[in-house]
């Protein structure tokens, strides 16, 4: 009789795949050569991940029929990009996608609507315009994040070249990437290429997807504790002396399925910045040694350390690297978002600070931010930085070039004073539909009409200029980061979302469900009592999360009262 308790759990599919095809090219280069095909195969679309490629359908159309269309994701880390690529991207979203660039909360590009037969031209401009997409999904690190303000620390340039660095250095070598994409040459797989082995990675890759970002406290725009590795700088007599090392941050879970949780980073240690590569590759090693190679929904590395225990995690660290991380150093963050409008920086140009609604760079009536930010370009030749809030940064502009951006802004409908409500500059929101093939209900679509009513009911209840930070996702995998806002809204269902109170301004603390589905209709119903207590209740300048942390939450009757790992 077999054990069946003793027998192994068998390996996922994609670990097949991968194994099968270390060099990642699966039959792309043949799907992309034969126009008869409509779409790739299901093991493609895994393959085309790591290339950068989603491989989705229109959600709007899906009940008459499936149209393919892709998803492309740049990969720039730190979120900068300068005026040239940016005017590559803007030709390639007009000429082959659907003619809008949308940000994303990892500080990069991507592109929607692109279809089969344009694949191949869209990556080559992309590839042609300096930009690269390798590595912006799929079991990899993917992109790196790193603080993009530069008024708010002299160290921004430094910590971007370490970003830099580590994005570097974190790159499979893999060269199907190159071949299909750039020397548009058909890949047949050979013995050497189903022999090869990625000096980092080794023939399978990581289990699953690994993030990491830098952050300059006490600004924590980055959401430092939601990687599964950060950086946190270190600034002593006017040096930056290092970094403290945080592990096992993420936020992916799925409704009703306890084994499955937002967990915040843990502070490791300290590394100085000669020590960051070798940590960052000692790290990735151990989520590819460790993570759980048979579920995908258990394998980030997040559930490593969370299952063995950070000691176990820092002796293993230590191991790897030869030496003992000395201990972490003080650090205080207080805030997490961006500056709107114009700013001095360090050096004495200036910054102009652009609020993109949920990241959607497009022309729509009056307001053409697309057009505008092209014109721009084209002229002022800024460089460009993304932020991890969907929003742009001009930076590095001379005093005497503000009044003609100024000017070409204006005449594009794009205002630089007041260029939202308080609570909207604080808001984010994921795709979602109709091209996210995981969302349960609409997150872009839907968040500019729900922070209407939410800005109408804060005037009602007499704080028309509170911020609060809010995010919505379509659904629980967390890609606008909801676990560490004030209010999230997480899609349940069609026009459900479940309500999640209590984060804080510095996004130091995850949240908590408060209701496990409202309907949309019902969203301002479920909070005009809550607000209208902080109006009565709240201590001094307490914030709306911090209130409900220490008035609305304890009032949960305990079953209700789901505090995320
Ligand atoms: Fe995400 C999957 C969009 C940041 C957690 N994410 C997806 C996919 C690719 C859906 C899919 O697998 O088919 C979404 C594409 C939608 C579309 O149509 O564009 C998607 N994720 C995004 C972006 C574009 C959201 C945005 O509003 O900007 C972000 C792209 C970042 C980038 O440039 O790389 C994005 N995703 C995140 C973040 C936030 C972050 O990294 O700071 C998270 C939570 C942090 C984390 O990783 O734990 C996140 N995305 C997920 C997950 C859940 C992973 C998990 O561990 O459970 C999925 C689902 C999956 O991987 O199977 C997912
Ligand atoms: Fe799609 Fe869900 Fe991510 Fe939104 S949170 S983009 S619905 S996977």
């Amino acid at each position: 009789m077999i054990d069946s308790a003793a027998a192994p759990k068998p390996l996922t599919k994609n670990e097949g795949l991968k194994a099968a095809n270390p060099i990642l090219s699966g039959t792309i280069s043949q799907t992309l050569a034969d126009s008869s095909k409509e779409r790739f195969s299901e093991e493609d679309y895994e393959f085309l991940k790591f290339h950068g490629i989603y491989q989705q359908d229109d959600r709007d159309t899906r009940k008459v029929a499936k149209h393919y269309m892709y998803m492309v994701r740049g990969r720039l880390p730190g979120g900068i990009l300068s005026s040239d690529v940016y005017l590559g991207f803007d030709k390639i979203a007009t000429e082959w996608a659907n003619n809008t660039l949308r940000i994303t909360t990892r500080q990069g590009f991507q592109f929607h609507g692109v279809t089969k037969g344009s694949l191949a031209k869209f990556m080559k401009g992309l590839n042609d315009a300096m930009a690269t997409t390798l590595a912006a999904c799929g079991d990899v690190n993917r992109n790196v994040m790193a603080a993009p303000t530069p008024a708010t620390s002299p160290w921004v340039d430094e910590i971007q070249r370490h970003a830099k660095a580590v994005s570097d250095a974190l790159l499979p070598k893999t060269r199907a990437y190159h071949q299909i994409w750039v020397e548009g040459v058909e890949i047949k797989l050979t013995q050497e290429d189903a022999d090869f082995v990625d000096p980092l990675y080794g023939k399978t890759y990581l289990p699953r997807k690994f993030k990491v970002a830098f952050a300059i406290p006490p600004l924590n725009d980055i959401d430092i504790f939601t990687n599964d590795l950060g950086f946190i700088a270190i600034v002593e007599n006017g040096k930056l002396v290092g970094y403290n090392v945080t592990a096992g941050g993420g936020l992916g879970m799925s409704h009703g399925n306890a084994a499955t949780y937002p967990r915040m980073a843990d502070v490791i240690g300290f590394v100085t910045p000669e020590q960051v590569i070798d940590a960052s590759k000692a790290v990735v090693k151990i989520h590819r040694d460790f993570g759980d190679r048979t579920n995908r929904k258990h394998a980030r590395l997040k559930y490593v350390i969370q299952e063995k225990g950070v000691a176990w995690f820092k002796e293993e660290l230590n191991q790897r690297l030869g030496f003992t991380l000395p201990a972490a150093k003080p650090f205080t963050f207080t805030k997490q978002g961006d500056l709107y409008g114009w700013h001095k920086q360090f050096d004495g140009k200036y910054f102009l600070g652009l609020f993109v609604e949920n990241g959607r760079i497009k022309d729509a009536g009056n307001y053409r931010l697309k057009a505008g930010l092209k014109a721009v370009a084209e002229k002022f030749k800024p460089e460009m930085r993304l932020t991890p809030s969907q929003n742009i940064l001009l930076v590095n502009i001379p005093d005497g070039d503000r009044d003609g951006i100024n000017k070409i802004l204006a005449e594009h409908g794009v205002a630089i004073e007041k260029q939202a409500s308080v609570i909207r500059l604080a808001s984010i929101a994921c795709p979602s539909m109709p091209t996210c093939g995981l969302g349960l209900a609409e997150s872009e679509r839907a968040m500019p009409e729900v922070l209407t009513r939410l800005e109408k009911l804060l005037e009602e209840v007499g704080l028309p200029d509170e911020e609060i930070v809010t995010r919505m996702t379509g659904c629980p995998n967390g890609c606008a980061r909801p676990y560490m806002a004030e209010i999230a809204f997480v899609g349940r269902g069609p026009g459900k979302y479940a309500l999640f109170l209590g984060g804080n301004e510095s996004s130091t603390r995850i949240n908590t469900i408060y209701r496990e589905s409202v309907k949309n209709e019902e969203i301002i119903n479920e909070l005009r009592p809550l607000l209208t207590r902080f109006v009565k209740e709240r201590i001094g300048a307490e914030r709306f999360g911090d209130f409900c942390e220490r008035v609305i939450l304890p009032e949960l009757p305990p079953p209700a009262a789901k505090k995320a790992a």
